[in-house]
């Protein structure tokens, strides 16, 4: 049946009345169910091999035109509604965004699932299906305040399965309800899916607190996603989920082994489980414990699931490597610590070092030393990332396992953060070099023939500006925020958190703001903009949100600056919000301190829109500094071993690192002194920015004045280059050219080749 016909059909089934007299949300409706039905419809990629990838978190992002250009159906769909006079835009405005993840590892996990199957490798996803994805930022008196984000409507792309598991815990069972999302392959027919559990019986209303008793674990398990870890009760909550997840998972996987007509033994054969990050690292001793249930001996469950599970690292921040109390896997799965006390006892046997511990002196369980006693493969996310866990972090673990230890740096998928975020950039790519590079991204680097084309350089440029119009007009729309187009847009997303420096960036801001009012001009008008999300705990991340908003009021009511700088935070940054910033961005930062980005993502999608990199060496920094060559990027400060190197020393704080040294450096105490100045005082709350100001000065954990000044001066290179706008349109292409390494196809490729070999 013809497109027209279906869509016809299924607005007269649903709402009585034909397609042009839908509005915009019944038109998005009928055209949800219907790609969901079509991307439900197609099988699973063949093979006798599948990959289970386990993740406590999937931000999928709105899915309505991505599942379109996957099926192939993009194009017709926008001309169908143009003929109705409808604009797909619009109506795709109207999908609520499931934010079912933090940041980074949850949008890698996404791009790995569109990845793996348009690569056409059997592989689902497992997680869990939070009824509130991460709470909705709103901006109120300069600060940060939090509200619920409810995101499943009544249609939505989850589709029931009638499939559910038992899961025990200590005292009662809970049944698991698997809802799914098909993820369709790009243009291969295929469907993978992203398995999400639920309670069977959700609270209805938003999140107000648990008391732990089972009533409310039953009803609430899967209310919402973590934003942190910070309080207690929140943690023992999260065992809960993580339990949960785990366990349905694993049953799943034996049921449908089971299923394919194979045994237990054959599990490692015909199943592969990624385990990103340390959130589902309880399925292992879930899935010895479901085999030894079964008959096998623990021996032989064992080695099934050490040939079975495979880690992926996302982190050296030692406070985000989990390690939970015993006492909370006893209250919560109490039949797990039998068979973690065996891991760990064998594991003592073989390997006494108490820094190979699975079980620490204090009761806690080492999650990351399970998966890596436990599981054949263990990887981090960049190249540096994954030399500073070999030769540091994990150095004990890789002298007795180096094989296991590899590196995959992360990768994005270009079909959302290129193909349907810019599709301008697109189109311009393909009138220069043909389409090939939408099936392999590395083709992109056709375009480095095209360096001396004078007219292609201009149209990039229009392109960035057509863009940059754009973000203006939705900015206004959203948020009454005015900025000039024609200035240069310096673009910091992320989440909000010290190691990644937006601190440093505010001084930067400071710094131009004091030249300004002495009457020094920059080089020409510069936008710095920011998203962020803090985790509501976080206090000393909140009070970098504040310093932010407080600064763009400041020079919002200053006229002499105003046509200068300005400063923007973009209020709920999300993966919509990131799909509209990043093809308007100029300057890229990515200025995390030196060793403690593992990777970062939004550094390659950036890069792929033409953006150039303002960064440390740090994380895939590196990397895109190594492709793209010094005169494509501007890098600055101290590289990651002499960090390393500062974190030990003799001062009190067991480093050599005393930020008092750079804080009395006259430029950079003027900078820090404005926190406390009387203009910011009397936008701000003293209290809140005076413990910054000290906080910086006597603490600076993440060393922002260490590497403040030449931060400074690489911005105002850029700032300066960025005037010769031929000189500037090539840097875009060759980063645009050279970016294709970071698609997430490639990453998916090299996980499939070296760790998962499903075919
Ligand atoms: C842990 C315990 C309890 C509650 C929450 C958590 C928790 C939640 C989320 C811990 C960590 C996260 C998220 C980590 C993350 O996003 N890491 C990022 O992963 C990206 C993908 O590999 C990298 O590019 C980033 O460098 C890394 O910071």
């Amino acid at each position: 049946m013809q497109l027209k016909e279906q869509l016809f059909q299924t607005t007269q089934s649903r709402f009585g009345c034909s397609p042009d007299q839908c509005d915009d949300h019944q038109l998005y409706e009928a055209l949800l169910i219907l790609t969901r039905n079509m991307a439900q419809n197609r099988p699973a990629p063949q093979g006798d091999r599948k990959l289970y990838y386990f993740s406590a978190e999937f931000l999928m992002g709105k899915l309505l035109s991505n599942n379109l250009l996957a099926l192939g159906l993009y194009r017709e769909v926008k001309e169908l509604l143009a003929d109705l006079g409808r604009d797909l835009g619009v109506i795709e405005s109207m999908e609520p965004e499931p934010s079912l993840g933090n940041g980074g590892l949850g949008r890698l996990a996404a791009c790995f699932l569109d990845s793996i199957a348009a690569l056409g490798l059997p592989g689902d996803g497992v997680g869990l299906n939070y009824h509130y994805g991460l709470f909705r930022q709103q901006f109120d008196n300069n600060r940060q305040v939090e509200a619920p984000d409810p995101w499943m409507e009544p249609d939505n792309w989850l589709i029931p399965t009638g499939v559910s598991f038992d899961v025990p815990f200590g005292g009662f069972d809970l049944k698991a309800v698997l809802y799914d999302i098909a993820i369709p392959g790009a243009n291969n027919g295929c469907s993978n899916r992203l398995h999400l559990f639920d309670v069977a019986q959700p609270a209805g209303k938003p999140w107000v607190g648990i008391g732990f008793d089972k009533g409310d674990i039953a009803h609430r398990l899967t209310s919402f996603l973590y934003p942190d870890d910070s309080d207690e009760a929140g943690r023992l909550l999260r065992v809960y989920q993580q339990y949960f997840m785990v366990s349905a998972g694993a049953q799943l996987i034996l049921s449908e082994l089971e299923g394919r007509g194979y045994g237990m033994d054959a599990l490692a054969d015909h199943v592969v489980v990624q385990i990103n990050d340390t959130h589902p690292s309880m399925v292992i001793p879930e899935l010895i414990r479901l085999l030894t249930g079964r008959g096998m001996s623990f021996d032989d469950a064992l080695d099934q699931v050490r040939r079975t599970c495979a880690y992926t690292n996302h982190t050296i921040l030692a406070e985000a490597l989990e390690k939970w109390p015993l006492a909370f896997i006893e209250k919560v799965a109490p039949q797990l610590v039998p068979v973690i006390q065996e891991l760990d006892r064998r594991m003592k046997l073989d390997h006494p070092d108490p820094k190979l511990a699975i079980l620490d002196g204090e009761g806690r369980v080492h999650m990351a030393h399970m998966d890596i006693h436990c599981g054949f493969s263990v990887n981090g996310v960049a190249a540096l990332h994954t030399e500073i866990l070999k030769n540091s972090e994990l150095k004990p673990f890789c002298d007795i396992y180096p094989e296991k230890f590899n590196n995959k740096t992360n990768g994005v998928t270009f079909r959302r953060w290129l193909e349907a975020c810019n599709p301008e950039l697109a189109g311009l790519i393909d009138s220069c070099i043909g389409p090939d590079w939408r099936k392999d991204a590395q083709k992109l680097e056709g375009l480095l023939d095209h360096q001396e084309d004078g007219a292609l350089l201009d149209r990039l440029l229009t392109v960035k500006q057509s863009k940059k119009d754009h973000l203006c007009r939705v900015l206004w729309a959203a948020q009454h925020i005015e900025l000039d187009p024609q200035s240069v847009f310096d673009i910091q997303v992320k989440r909000l958190h010290e190691y990644k420096r937006q601190q440093m960036n505010a001084l930067y801001i400071i710094q131009k703001y004091l030249e300004i009012k002495a009457g020094t001009l920059p080089e020409r008008p510069v936008t710095v903009l920011f998203g962020a999300k803090a985790a509501p705990a976080y206090v000393m991340a909140k009070r970098i949100i504040h310093l932010i908003l407080c600064l763009q009021q400041l020079i919002d009511q200053d006229p002499q600056v105003r046509p200068w700088l300005r400063v923007a935070m973009v209020e709920n940054y999300n993966v919509t919000w990131a799909e509209r910033l990043i093809p308007a961005c100029d300057i890229s930062e990515q200025i995390s301190l030196a060793s403690k980005e593992a990777s970062g993502t939004g550094n390659m999608k950036f890069m792929a829109n033409g953006a150039i990199t303002l960064g440390t060496m740090d994380g895939a920094n590196v990397e895109i500094a190594q492709l793209v060559g010094a005169e494509n990027i501007y890098t600055f400060g101290q590289p990651s071993d002499t960090v390393i190197g500062l974190y030990q020393g003799g001062e009190p704080d067991g480093r050599s690192y005393r930020p008092l040294d750079y804080y009395h450096r006259p430029e950079v105490e003027r900078l820090v002194d404005f926190l406390v100045s009387p203009e910011l005082l009397a936008i701000g709350d003293p209290a809140e920015l005076s413990a910054l100001w000290k906080d910086m000065k006597t603490k600076d954990w993440f060393m922002a004045l260490l590497d403040v000044e030449d931060y400074i001066a690489a911005k105002d290179r850029c700032l300066k280059d960025y005037g010769d706008r031929r000189a500037w349109a090539k840097k875009m292409l060759v980063n645009i050219a050279k970016s294709g390494y970071f698609s997430s196809d490639r990453t998916i490729g090299q996980y499939n080749q070296d760790i998962w070999r499903l075919k």
